[in-house]
């Protein structure tokens, strides 16, 4: 698997796409600091919400080899501005999660969302049931 970096709000569901990427089994998990699972890099939230702490997911994502722009799609708030993956020195893909928990609307409305940040291509997952994550495992997967 492609060493990745998740970026996202507080809550979006990172850490538990964390632990469903590396098989774990799924415990609730505030993510206070950067954390390394294997070849996944985990990032407090708050790194996207406070402006001043986005250099250090930029910073960071030199280690990575992708990055995951995440998004919930059963939350209306977002801190994604248009063209925010330009930032990044690593390719930036997206990922919609909770799909479980929206409807049809939302889950396009977040895909868009994530492609103007400049994210491509988009998943869509939920990270409870498993739906889409055998794709974007498989897109995780493929070299280059
Ligand atoms: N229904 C549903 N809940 C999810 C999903 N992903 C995460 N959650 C829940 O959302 C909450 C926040 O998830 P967490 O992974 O800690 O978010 P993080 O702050 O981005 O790391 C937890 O209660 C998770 O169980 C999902 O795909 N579906
Ligand atoms: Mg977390």
């Amino acid at each position: 698997m492609k060493k990745v970096i998740l970026v996202g709000n507080v809550a979006c569901g990172k850490t538990t796409l964390c632990q469903r990427l590396n098989g774990l089994e799924r415990i609730y998990k505030k993510t206070q600091a950067v954390e390394v699972v294997n070849r996944t890099i985990d990032t407090p939230g708050e790194y996207l919400e406070h402006r001043s702490c986005l250099q250090n997911l930029v910073v960071t994502s030199v280690e990575a080899e992708q990055v995951l722009f995440v998004l919930d799609a059963s939350e209306s708030r977002y801190m994604y501005s248009p063209g925010l993956a330009a930032a990044f020195p690593v390719p930036v893909a997206g990922v919609v999660t909770k799909i479980d928990l929206a409807g049809e609307p939302e889950v396009r409305r977040a895909k868009e969302l994530l492609k103007l940040a400049g994210a491509a291509p988009v998943f869509a997952v939920s990270a409870t049931t498993g739906e889409g994550i055998p794709a974007l495992k498989a897109f995780l997967s493929t070299e280059g």
